[in-house]
């Protein structure tokens, strides 16, 4: 078997104080946390796109990194490389899981049928490799953002013939998705939303793009899809207006729908950031609807207004994502790093780098969380905040038992309100750093 990676062994576990550029410094997949292994907390997954395609392009300047694997791209014997490389990847990492858009895993022919003929082949062998590894597909997706096609929208576009080849490519991922077993189908709507009024009908636009995702959810569940339909919500980029904007357009998007049952959210914290939210904000408003789904792991910069895609780092950002996890009770999905290296980390080592990077991060923000938890304190704080409505009154209320009269009869017995209570923000604040610096 060729090795691709030659230089990078395969990497372990080392703690804390190892300085092994090719070791893991607190991601140790057999620890046991809060009942459950960390591999089991941190079901993490390499994106198809970032690792095996992306090198380095960007508006600027072509390719810095080489992602040939020693073939000629565009072709298939490339797509065949890409499938060893990337086991190869995930095997020396420890990771369990990939995901991938149809077009990350062969060249897009000219004719949809060659296309799908492609797909067929380069899933046999993924399926191959799947068995001889136990590395499993966490979800897949069509990109339809890419081709020239989509460009006035896919499930949005003006053109019935356009929407065809959408639910084509959407047909076919969701057959590959089962074929390898997916846990999850994703919809990032890529190019569904508008730039200008002047041209657009918002309602016609969105009640096409639910009637994609509904035959997508008739057709999934009749070829015996059983896991969740995700929506990946981002407010702009490459659109002005995206029409998933955030978690709570989105939710409130497919109960209008009727797709709630279906659907849940797979929140990427770089989006959230996007939105003008924190990751844990999108994080919070998905698992308070039931319907925290998967997480894309990555980070944005606050200094640039782009998906700027970076592999994670902020230790702080991750205890508070791993906190709301670990509340919600876990995730149905997992932690695909929607991730690619700066442009001039360019060489198979600064790859290797960024996935103990970003998995040594999320391992810190599970241990934190998990003694933030322990600590209490922030619970304890919450519980006592809302005191006023377990008893009396406020117990009233919340049984749906109070009526207007009776809470103004009550008001005006009292004739003025105590002292309002402090929310403590920075005794709070002060709790999170004296657990993640002791
Ligand atoms: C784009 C993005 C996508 C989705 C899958 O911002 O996040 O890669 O994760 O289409
Ligand atoms: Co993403």
């Amino acid at each position: 078997m060729k090795e691709y990676f030659k230089n990078v062994p395969t990497i372990k576990y080392e703690g804390k104080d190892s300085k092994n550029p090719f070791a893991f410094k607190f991601y140790d997949a057999e620890k046991v946390i809060m009942g459950k292994k960390m591999k089991e907390h941190l079901p993490f997954a390499m994106a198809w796109w970032h690792t095996l395609c992306a090198s380095g392009t960007d508006m600027f300047g072509r390719d810095t990194a080489d992602k040939s694997f020693n073939t000629e791209k565009g072709t298939m014997a490339h797509a065949h490389a890409k499938v060893d490389a990337g086991f190869e990847c995930m095997q020396k990492l420890g990771i369990e899981y990939f995901c991938f858009h149809d077009v990350d895993l062969v060249p897009e022919a000219d004719d949809i049928k060659e296309t799908n003929r492609r797909l067929d082949e380069i899933t046999d062998h993924l399926l191959e490799k799947m068995k001889e590894t136990g590395i499993k597909c966490l979800w897949g997706t069509a990109n339809m953002f890419s081709n020239p096609r989509f460009m006035n929208g896919a499930g949005s576009t003006n053109s019935a013939e356009v929407y065809c080849f959408a639910a084509a490519q959407i047909k076919k991922a969701l057959e590959l998705t089962v074929k390898l077993g997916g846990k999850g189908y994703v919809f990032w709507g890529g190019r569904e939303g508008y730039e200008t009024l002047l041209n657009t009908d918002i309602k016609f636009e969105q009640e096409n793009i639910a009637r994609l995702m509904k035959m997508a959810v008739n057709y999934g569940r009749s070829i015996g899809f059983t896991g969740d339909f995700y929506i990946e919500p981002k407010p702009k980029e490459p659109m002005k207006h995206q029409y998933d904007f955030d978690a709570a357009t989105a939710i409130g998007f497919l109960k209008q729908h009727g797709l709630d049952k279906d659907f849940k959210m797979n929140i990427e914290a770089n989006h959230a950031t996007l939105a003008g939210h924190t990751f844990e904000h999108e994080l919070r408003i998905s698992a308070i609807n039931g319907m925290l789904g998967s997480i894309d792991a990555n980070q944005g910069d606050y200094l640039l207004g782009w998906d700027t895609d970076e592999f994670p780092s902020d230790v702080y950002s991750a205890t508070l994502c791993m906190y709301e996890v670990l509340k919600a009770g876990g995730l149905t999905g997992g932690f695909n790093f929607d991730a690619k290296n700066r442009r001039p980390s360019n060489t198979y080592e600064d790859m290797f780098h960024a996935f103990i990077l970003g998995m040594d991060t999320y391992a810190l923000g599970l241990i934190k969380a998990a003694e933030l938890i322990e600590d209490g304190r922030i619970d304890a704080f919450i519980e006592e905040k809302y005191n006023s409505f377990t008893h009396g009154i406020g117990k009233k209320i919340v049984s749906n038992e109070a009526t207007f009269e009776e809470l103004a009869a009550y008001a005006e017995e009292l004739g003025q309100t105590k002292e309002p209570q402090s929310g403590r923000q920075e005794y709070l604040n002060g709790i999170i750093n004296s657990v993640l610096f002791r």
